[in-house]
């Protein structure tokens, strides 16, 4: 959790496939740099040249053979190139941070789906992570039906996660409502299956009410560690 005397905030999006998760960061930056703010968008796998290369093996399915613990422990590969190389500094210049997935995608992919064991996963993060936590999570939620109709609709080339069966990703959706339910204080389930107008007005509700009102009054975010 950021002190409150740091204005940069750490906000990071999670749900199924197409969810809408690229399109709510693109409108939530939107706003925030109206408002002044300093925003970085960035995106998992990814967000950093040595995190972007490492995603083209894992989302073209080059990785796959070697398992699904070893997948996550190239997710966190990536995610500290990331955090170190974007992340982190920006957050140290007091800027906001947007983040097009986190740790939530290797909890759901590859810890509850894949079954590696979450005691690895929880290593990994703490690693990795440490106490630069997401000051809120928005788990944006639609039943997979309507999602992978969304990134069938767009018409590009599907990644090795988007061709698994739909029982994949209904159960995807289960986790993440569970993680939501189970960290109230960092996480906060969105219905992402209305317009993306309407699901644009719920997040900045819910940013204005858990980060932007405490930054005035002077208090740290709601977040959890
Ligand atoms: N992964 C990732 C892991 O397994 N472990 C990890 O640790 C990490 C970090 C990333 C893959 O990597 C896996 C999970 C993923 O499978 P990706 O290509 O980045 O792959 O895929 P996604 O993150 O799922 O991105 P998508 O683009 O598929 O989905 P988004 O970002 O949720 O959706 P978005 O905004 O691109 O929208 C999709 C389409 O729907 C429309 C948009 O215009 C777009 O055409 N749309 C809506 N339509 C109607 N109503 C709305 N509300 C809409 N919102 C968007």
């Amino acid at each position: 959790m950021r002190s409150m005397t740091t204005t940069g905030r750490f906000i990071t999006f999670e749900g199924g496939e197409g969810a809408g998760k690229t399109t709510q960061v693109r409108r939530l930056a939107e706003r925030l740099r109206l408002l002044g703010r300093e925003v970085v968008e960035t995106r998992e796998p990814g967000g950093s040249p040595g995190a972007e290369a490492m995603r083209h093996i894992l989302l073209k399915g080059i990785a796959k053979p070697l398992g699904t613990e070893a997948e996550a422990m190239l997710f966190a590969a990536a995610r500290d190139d990331h955090m170190v190389t974007t992340i982190r500094p920006a957050l140290a210049r007091g800027s906001w941070v947007l983040c097009d997935r986190f740790i939530d995608s290797t909890r759901v992919y590859q810890g509850a789906l894949g079954n590696v064991d979450p005691r690895l996963i929880r290593e990994l993060e703490h690693v990795v992570v440490g106490t630069d936590m997401p000051d809120l999570t928005l788990v944006l939620d639609v039943p997979p039906e309507t999602g992978l109709a969304r990134v069938h609709a767009r018409g590009e080339a599907t990644n090795r996660f988007e061709e698994e069966n739909l029982q994949y990703h209904r159960e995807l959706r289960t986790a993440y409502r569970e993680i939501a339910e189970g960290e109230p204080e960092r996480c906060l389930l969105i219905d992402a299956s209305q317009s993306p107008e309407v699901v644009a007005v719920r997040i900045w509700m819910a940013v204005q009410e858990r980060l932007l009102r405490p930054l005035r009054e002077g208090q740290a975010p709601r977040a959890a560690g």
